[in-house]
């Protein structure tokens, strides 16, 4: 069997690892080594010119490291990754290899709050331009784009709203301009959503979300092409950012990653069966999820979702004070951020995720002040609904519903 060949779970169990290469060891083994000997001075100096192929020091690659690297780069359809040692990490070492002082990036309106805080206050500082346009309009792109613009960056669906970007429409604009296309594909994982396959350059990950899946740990992975990525880990991570994956957070990926399509189809069903429970409630106003047949980009969920994710937006009819009311009412469900969890996890995105938005730059994104953010996790979905509807029982008498 050619691992190219075999299915998702196949690969994300087995890619790029043989057993009789390390002992006949089922699991691969952690190599938690900072640095690697030389045979010789001069197989050394080899390595450091790139002429020489094999693992000199852990800031560069590592063997355990490499295998979740390719096993990943499996999963999205990629020639080659890099693990990075958080979400931003990636993130931020992907734009510092691509950008100088000069260049524009046009980024959609709605990012996670850390992301959209890098873009306005970091980048700027060294003389990137950022402008944000509503990428779910790619009119809107197409009006903004100039031959200044390097790179294009989304999320979809994207932190906290929901709201879906068109990878195929927006890639086929940017690249006519000449630009890159990053997207974040930490909410849609590459089990539904392959950006790669639609046109995209470069994905990057929190690690610590659906990837992990265990909240034990923070990590991230961009993949792309072998030059992007040459360049990613040579410039954006070894030189400007160091912030390279531990092996030992490798390690714990590559075992999240041999359950994600699993633990994707639980957080998928409890994540439908949630969201169809939380429309039908009389405290609650609004519910965003790529799978109800309310949602606004139906279609868009229908041609680049394979389904509809563990992640759920909602506003009660109480607004901000009713969310938090019902949130701290919630006795199995845990009041945390991050997301992609077995556990349950629930936020208010405007006081928490996305606190470094202004007020008017929440409104311009479409982030409401009562917006509730559910991570759908994997217990028993009759208990999560049993949570939920002790919390908005009280919330519907509060209200007088
Ligand atoms: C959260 N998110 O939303 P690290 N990209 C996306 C994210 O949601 C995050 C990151 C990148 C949350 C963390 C507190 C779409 C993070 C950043 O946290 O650096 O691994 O990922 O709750």
């Amino acid at each position: 069997m050619r691992n190219d060949e075999a299915g998702f779970s196949t690969r994300a169990i087995h890619a790029g690892y043989d057993p009789a290469d390390e002992h006949g060891a089922l699991t691969p083994p952690l190599h938690l080594t900072s640095t690697f000997a030389f045979d010789s001075a001069e197989a050394g100096g080899e390595m450091f010119a790139g002429t020489r192929e094999g693992h000199f020091y852990s800031r560069i690659s590592n063997p355990t490291t490499d295998l979740l690297e390719r096993r990943l780069a499996s999963l999205e359809g990629a020639e080659a990754a890099v693990a990075t040692a958080s979400g931003m990490g990636a993130i931020t070492a992907t734009l510092w290899s691509f950008l100088r002082a000069g260049d524009e990036v046009i980024t959609d309106q709605t990012l996670y709050g850390c992301t959209f805080a890098f873009l306005r206050d970091g980048l700027t500082r060294f003389g990137v331009t950022v402008r944000q346009v509503d990428m779910t309009d790619p009119a809107a792109l197409a009006a903004a784009i100039s031959d200044k613009t390097r790179i294009v960056y989304f999320e979809t669906p994207a932190n906290p709203n929901m709201r879906l970007v068109d990878i195929a429409a927006i890639s086929a604009i940017a690249h006519e301009a000449g630009a890159k296309v990053v997207v974040d594909n930490t909410y849609a994982t590459p089990l539904l959503t392959r950006p790669l396959g639609l046109g995209a350059d470069v994905v990057v990950h929190s690690a610590t979300k659906y990837l992990g899946g265990h909240g034990d740990l923070v990590g991230g992975i961009a993949a792309g092409g072998v030059e992007d990525m040459a360049r990613v880990r040579l410039v954006g991570v070894k030189d400007m950012t160091g912030a390279v994956m531990s092996p030992f957070t490798a390690f714990l990926v590559l075992r999240g990653l041999k359950t994600l399509a699993l633990r994707m189809a639980r957080h998928c069903e409890s994540g439908e069966a949630v969201a169809r429970w939380l429309e039908a409630h009389p405290a609650v106003a609004s519910v965003r999820y790529p799978g109800l047949e309310s949602f606004p980009q139906r279609d868009l969920a229908a041609r680049q979702m394979a389904r509809g994710g563990g992640m759920i937006a909602f506003e009660l009819k109480g607004g901000h004070a009713a969310g938090v009311a019902a949130m701290n009412r919630l006795t199995m469900i845990r009041r945390a951020v991050s997301l992609g969890d077995a556990e349950t996890l629930i936020q208010h995105p405007a006081s928490m995720t996305h606190s470094p938005y202004t007020l008017a730059e929440r409104a311009a994104a479409g982030i409401g002040e009562g917006l509730v953010r559910l991570s759908v996790g994997l217990e028993d979905v009759a208990d999560i609904l049993g949570d939920l509807e002790r919390a908005l029982e009280m919330a519907k008498v509060a209200e007088g519903v």
